[in-house]
């Protein structure tokens, strides 16, 4: 074997340790990003919605279990365990892979959405990414929720006008607040989708449901965007078809 031959074997065995090397590393990089599912807690109609909704949009069923609960379970020690999870026994929470918990559908979009990478906005849109999802989970549910109570939990002759006529005001100041903010753009950050429409839309979404839409109807621009929402068909799994 002359040099010739020597120097062009020992190159081989170089290469061959380097793509050896390399192999190893991917294998072991691959192995430590295999995660543990993230666990939901969710419930038929419930605020879960919101990220059912978002999981779908996002492609990752595959990433989360889901478990069902029932915070009027009668089986108590199912809802005891529960509240190990979350503090009040309300529906969602979210169990990520290293075991800490989000209570908050609103935060558990947030984290999804950034998590993933996807369906959050740049810089420009942030104000309006943020200040939705914050409106929608604490002014706007508190409205739906007070109607929600009034309207389809509370029998005719109890319900309470006042209240009812407090809300349905507040309601249809939010509809003139998001009929400006639409005005010229398909969703709450312009013309891309992101997880704030998964937070709001669960809102509007819930308004539809009662008194056949009527806090929407005078609101041709809130419509029409829940038009837009309800032809995706992340949308139509999750609120028309059994989320599994
Ligand atoms: N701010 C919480 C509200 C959660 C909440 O109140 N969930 C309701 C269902 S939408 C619930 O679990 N209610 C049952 C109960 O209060 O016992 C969130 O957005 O996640």
């Amino acid at each position: 074997m002359n040099v010739k031959h020597l120097a062009i074997f020992s190159g081989f065995g170089i290469l061959t340790v380097i793509l050896a090397v390399v192999y190893k590393r991917k294998k072991w990089s691959l192995q430590k990003t295999k995660k543990k599912k993230m666990t939901l807690y969710w419930f038929d109609n419930f605020r879960s919605r919101r990220c059912e909704w978002l999981i779908t949009e996002l492609g990752i069923q595959s990433d989360v279990e889901l478990i069902s609960i029932n915070p009027q379970d009668p089986d108590q020690e199912k809802l005891a365990n529960y509240r190990k999870v979350h503090p009040h026994g309300t529906i969602p929470a979210m169990k990520l892979d290293d075991e800490t918990v989000i209570i908050e559908s609103g935060a558990i979009c947030l984290y999804l959405a950034d998590l993933y990478g996807r369906l959050v906005p740049d810089l420009s849109q942030k104000h309006n990414y943020y200040n939705f999802v914050l409106y929608a989970c604490s002014t706007l549910d508190e409205i739906l929720e007070n109607l929600y109570n009034q309207w389809i939990d509370t029998l005719l002759e109890d319900q309470d006008t006042a209240l009812i006529d407090k809300n349905v005001r507040k309601f249809q100041t939010f509809g003139r607040y998001f009929t400006k903010v639409l005005t010229g753009k398909q969703y709450i950050c312009g013309n891309r989708f992101t997880a704030a429409d998964c937070v709001l839309g669960y809102n509007i979404w819930w308004a539809s449901t009662m008194r056949n839409g009527v806090l929407l109807n005078e609101f041709p621009v809130l419509l029409d965007y829940y038009d837009r929402l309800q032809c995706r068909s992340a949308f139509q799994r999750t609120f028309t078809e059994e989320f599994k």
